[in-house]
């Protein structure tokens, strides 16, 4: 059996220093790439970043496999065992253009449940944690679980794109939902996103496309509050598939899902 306390004592000093490292690699010159298209970024921070968490987990956890953005762990085709889904750099694009912003993300599964999640934004030095069946924290105070709420009042996490025509949604079922709810807000990295609704801070976040490493920390976090953590279809995530997302209070969610989107179909790809 894992010692899950003493697993999460380690990965939160490896992410303290993580964000060090990557506070002091600012005061450097960045290297900027492109991925899959001009706007999808990568640094080498974020490739360090990675790399740091995987040699830090191989010495330590020679049994554990990690799911990494940057592809330097394993290939991970079964969800068994223990495994790391880390995103060493959530919103590269804020991380380039604005140094804040941008958060580590950590999940760690065990047999593809949600044992221990991490989200740390590093500008602001706050860290939010979970263990499953022992709460969640923000620097190290106790979160209060997430409580009922309606569409009218709440604050809603969109990135803007997804209301513009797209291949991915029929945009006209957002522009009812974002008429509905009483604002929205986009902060361009979906962990953070994540954990505005762990905060209370946003009462749910909808996305339409991101990979189990975007969600994989904060999946942990907002369950352990009470907040439901969802595809678009209101069917259940997986670390091992990309997919959309809906996270979200009670009440809220079950709205989202039955009111806005009974008609969204979830596309493979
Ligand atoms: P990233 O910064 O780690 O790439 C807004 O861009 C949010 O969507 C970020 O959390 C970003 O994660 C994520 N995202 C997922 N897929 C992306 C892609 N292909 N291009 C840019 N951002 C992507
Ligand atoms: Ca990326
Ligand atoms: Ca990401
Ligand atoms: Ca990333």
């Amino acid at each position: 059996m894992a010692d899950w306390k003493k697993i999460d004592e380690i990965t939160k000093v490896w992410i303290k220093e993580a964000g060090e490292r990557i506070r002091t690699a600012l005061t450097n010159t960045l290297e900027i790439s492109s991925k899959s298209n001009a706007n999808d970024l990568v640094t080498n921070v974020d490739r360090d970043t990675e790399k740091f968490f995987i040699n830090k987990i191989r010495e330590t956890f020679p049994n554990h496999r990690i799911l990494g953005e940057e592809g330097g762990g394993d290939e991970i085709e079964d969800a068994n065992g223990i495994i790391w889904v880390i995103d060493p750099i959530d919103g590269t694009m804020n991380f380039v253009h604005t140094q804040r912003n941008f958060a580590i993300s950590i999940g760690i599964f065990e047999d593809g449940v949600g044992k221990l999640g991490y989200i740390y934004d590093v500008s602001r030095d706050e860290l939010f944690s979970a263990q499953k069946g022992e709460g969640a924290f923000l620097n190290g105070n106790r979160l209060e679980n997430l409580q009922e709420t309606s569409i009218e009042t709440a604050i809603v996490g969109v990135n803007p794109f997804w209301l513009t025509e797209n291949k991915r949604i029929d945009y006209h079922l957002l522009h009812k939902l974002v008429k509905d709810a009483r604002g929205t807000r986009s902060i361009g990295s979906a962990a953070l996103e994540m954990a505005s609704v762990a905060a209370g801070w946003f009462d749910a976040y909808i996305a339409l496309r991101l990979s189990p490493w975007d969600f994989g920390g904060g999946w942990v976090i907002v369950e352990e509050l009470g907040g439901k953590v969802t595809r678009l279809d209101g069917k259940p995530l997986s670390i091992l598939e990309k997919s959309s997302l809906l996270v979200a209070k009670p009440g809220v969610h079950e709205v989202i899902v039955n009111k806005y989107l009974k008609e969204f179909v979830e596309q493979k790809i």
